[in-house]
């Protein structure tokens, strides 16, 4: 019997492997079994005929390793010889965040190779939540998390954890969490433009203009401060800002924010009585609430509305957690705890955040001419060219580059790009703990597991290739020539990922070792969260910020929007249980059984429009148009319509057959690279203004057969 760890969302499922098939561990005593339909995927992606395994070139030419790292090291060097640093840009996609090995190579990497072209998934994804942890806890990881197993009323905004088992809340078998707390009489709130999977289970679900989080939130907490009867006193000894919370809240009765949040001013109220007045609860926001228009806003407010009742830091509420490996500690006694807005993006002026842009201006920095244009890309688990707004016009923009290398496991619609595709170990051949997620669970938890099998032999790991090729850079002459960093990457190089994970966890609060979680292999139960603050805040006095000024000072913003709820139809995501982002879809039993990328609509609005149920119906935005089946549902609102992210698979030179036949379209060519949360740069992916016609043929045949081509040799 071989255990290990699933990987591939957030919700660290123990799993036992045996000849190839997954079963949940059920003596994991966080996730007791739980497993959902991804995980028996993971051996269809070690096992991929496509998967790449050897350094391959655009032609499909292969290269030995080193070889590779040579060449990609000496034309990063020359190109920032030639261009500066800054030529050179980073984009890393979301499964680092699900290798410690990466996560630990990453902060190296970055430094030897010297560029403030940084960019990641973050500022598609959770940017707006980092940034309400850094100016209001003081870190940007210090992120409160929902105590679901405890509280008795769970209000949840643009978030669908059903289909994507939960998210800045590591909660395995979210399900049955939720259906316990119904149990124990609580109540869940779902906020949300859609009736997910999430909302039917709930107890009321409240059917939320897209973008409209932060008009609603302000309206709850106008009702909270008018009515006087929460008690804040608490708040007074360890928290700062709170006049100035109140005197906001005071501007957006909910007859004011009504019309923009699609809600009865009558609901937003109630809703607010029954929050405050439930024994234990808690806000959470996540996606939907986080990549719209005033997502760092809605950020904050949610962190706010905790605070403010009293479930900021209270059992049943948002609680913050105490990880065997506390990045928060560690960081922050380092003094990284996170920044905001330092300095610039070159074209569009979008800030930094902890030191990297946001990728809705990707494209900009790569077509504008002019001294510090991106030259070279290095993508790192990513897939920009879906997963970023105005996907097309990255992937027309990428191939403008002078190089770029990408380290992946397919030659996907980013990669394709690449000069160098470099291969990577993955799921079973790797040794996991996860760095990241424990320390958003809902439990302090730990679990350490083996590799369980060896790579391929022309594949390496994450750690030493980014290692590698930094060093690489560094021989050339390029990235930051500094000694002592380039001792610091030999020494990393040498030691490897698990000794830096020993340490981490040894001086953890916990004490623990790789040698006690090795003897331990089902993982540890570290115990519920527990009230730490004021303690824990990494703010300057301790104190929490309720009303920081970079949150104030974007409420002239949502003025100017409060009129403006667009009048056609506005385009939301979503996510299905067995999809992941853009990348599990070269698994057949994930992606067989009907059509996953179709058009929502509700029936009213397909009547208006003269649009049949089944059809194939063209999406235009400012962007792009694409096609896609019609299904109506009474499940979104009227007026909205949804199309899942992460597919378009048709494009030519990846080598993805599986996904090729299930190409779908791209949500992202229609999103729209200039429409951002304007506080934070973050993509505004919520409520993009579309319309909907019938399909002309020759874009239906087009999206009906679309054979992915096949470049250079398996
Ligand atoms: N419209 C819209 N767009 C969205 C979203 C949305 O809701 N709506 N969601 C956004 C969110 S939340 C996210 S996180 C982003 C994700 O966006 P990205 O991170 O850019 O893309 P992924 O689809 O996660 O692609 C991951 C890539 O990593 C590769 N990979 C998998 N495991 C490993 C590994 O261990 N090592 C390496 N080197 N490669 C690996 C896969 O083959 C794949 O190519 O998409 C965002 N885009
Ligand atoms: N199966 C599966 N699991 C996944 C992933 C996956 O692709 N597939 N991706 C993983 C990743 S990278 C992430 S970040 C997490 C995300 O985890 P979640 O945030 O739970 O993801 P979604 O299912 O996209 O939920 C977002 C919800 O927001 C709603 N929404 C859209 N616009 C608005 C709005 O303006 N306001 C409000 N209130 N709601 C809105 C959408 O209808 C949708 O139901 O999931 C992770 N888990
Ligand atoms: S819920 Fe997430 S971690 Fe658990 S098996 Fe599914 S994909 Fe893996
Ligand atoms: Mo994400």
């Amino acid at each position: 019997m071989a255990l290990h760890t699933c990987m591939l969302c957030e919700a660290v499922c123990g799993v036992i492997v045996n000849e190839g098939t997954v079963r949940g561990d059920p003596d994991d005593p966080f996730s007791r079994g739980h497993l959902c339909p991804k995980a028996a995927a993971i051996p269809d992606v070690m096992n991929d005929p496509d998967r790449v395994r050897e350094p391959r070139r655009k032609s499909g030419e292969a290269v030995a390793w080193p070889v590779a790292l040579d060449e990609a090291g000496a034309r990063i060097a020359d190109i920032q010889r030639r261009h500066g640093r800054d030529s050179v840009a980073i984009y890393l996609g979301n499964p680092n965040v699900h290798s410690y090995s990466s996560m630990l190579a990453i902060p190296f990497f970055s430094r030897a190779l010297g560029t403030r072209a940084r960019f990641s998934a973050t500022s598609v994804d959770q940017l707006p939540q980092m940034l309400a942890a850094q100016q209001m806890l003081g870190h940007q990881l210090l992120l409160p998390v929902p105590d679901v197993d405890r509280t008795q009323f769970f209000l949840m905004l643009g978030a669908n954890p059903l289909a994507s088992n939960g998210s800045l809340m590591t909660a395995p078998g979210i399900g049955a969490r939720l259906k316990a707390l119904k149990a124990r009489g609580g109540k869940l709130v779902v906020v949300d433009p859609r009736r997910t999977e999430t909302a039917a289970l709930a107890d009321q679900h409240l059917s939320i203009r897209p973008g409209g989080d932060a008009f609603f939130l302000l309206g709850v907490l106008h009702t909270l401060f008018a009515d006087a009867t929460i008690n804040l006193r608490h708040l007074e000894s360890f928290a700062d800002g709170l006049d100035e919370l109140r005197q906001v809240a005071a501007r957006y009765a909910p007859e004011r924010v009504a019309a923009r949040t699609g809600l009865a001013a009558e609901a937003i109220r109630a809703l607010a009585r029954d929050f405050a007045a439930a024994p234990s609860a808690v806000a959470y926001a996540r996606v939907g609430a986080s990549t719209q228009e005033f997502g760092g806003l809605a950020s904050w407010l949610v962190v706010a509305l905790n605070a403010i009742t009293g479930n900021l830091d209270r059992a049943g509420g948002a609680m913050l957690t105490t990880p065997a490996a506390d990045l928060v500690s560690l960081t922050g006694r380092l003094g990284d705890r996170g920044h905001f807005d330092k300095w610039r993006s070159r074209v569009r002026k979008l800030p930094e955040f902890g030191g990297e842009l946001p990728v809705a201006t990707l494209s900009d920095e790569l077509e504008t001419e002019g001294v510090g244009q991106i030259k070279a890309l290095i993508t790192v688990a990513g897939n920009p060219v879906l997963s970023t707004p105005n996907g097309a016009r990255l992937d027309q923009a990428l191939s403008g580059l002078e190089y770029m290398v990408s380290i992946d496991l397919y030659r996907n619609e980013t990669t394709r790009h690449a000069d160098l595709l470099l291969p990577t170990s993955f799921g079973f051949e790797r040794d996991h703990y996860d760095l990241v997620f424990y320390t958003l669970a809902v439990r302090n938890a730990a679990r350490y597991v083996e590799k369980l099998v060896e790579p391929p032999p022309g594949v390496r790991g994450d750690f030493e290739t980014l290692l590698d090729l930094a060093l690489s850079v560094q021989a050339h002459g390029g990235g930051k020539q500094n000694s002592r960093l380039r001792i610091a990457l030999k020494t990393a190089r040498l030691l490897g990922p698990q000794r830096a994970l020993d340490l981490l966890l040894r001086f953890g609060p916990h004490r623990l070792s790789l040698a006690k979680l090795r003897a331990q292999p089902h993982g540890i139960d570290l115990g519920p969260l527990l009230p730490q603050l004021p303690e824990r805040l990494q703010t300057r006095d301790r104190r929490l910020q309720l009303a920081p000024k970079v949150f104030l000072g974007d409420l002239p913003r949502l003025d100017s929007r409060l009129d403006q709820a667009p009048k056609g139809l506005v385009l939301i995501g979503r996510r299905a249980l067995r999809s992941n982002n853009s990348w599990m879809h070269n698994s057949e039993r994930l992606v067989k059984g009907p059509a996953a990328c179709t058009l929502l609509m509700h029936p009213d609005d397909a009547a208006t429009h003269g649009l049949l149920a089944g059809s194939q119906v063209t999406v235009t935005s400012r962007v792009g148009s694409v096609s896609a089946p019609l299904v109506l549902t009474a499940d979104v609102g009227r007026g909205v319509v949804s199309l899942p992210h992460g597919w378009g698979h048709g494009r030519a030179g990846t080598q993805l057959r599986i996904a090729g036949a299930h190409a779908g379209v791209s949500l992202n060519d229609l999103t729209d690279e200039q429409r951002i949360d304007e506080l934070t740069g973050n993509a505004s992916f919520s409520g993009v203004e579309v319309t909907v016609a019938p399909a002309i043929a020759a874009q239906v045949t087009s999206t009906l057969s679309p054979m992915a081509e096949v470049a250079g040799p398996l």
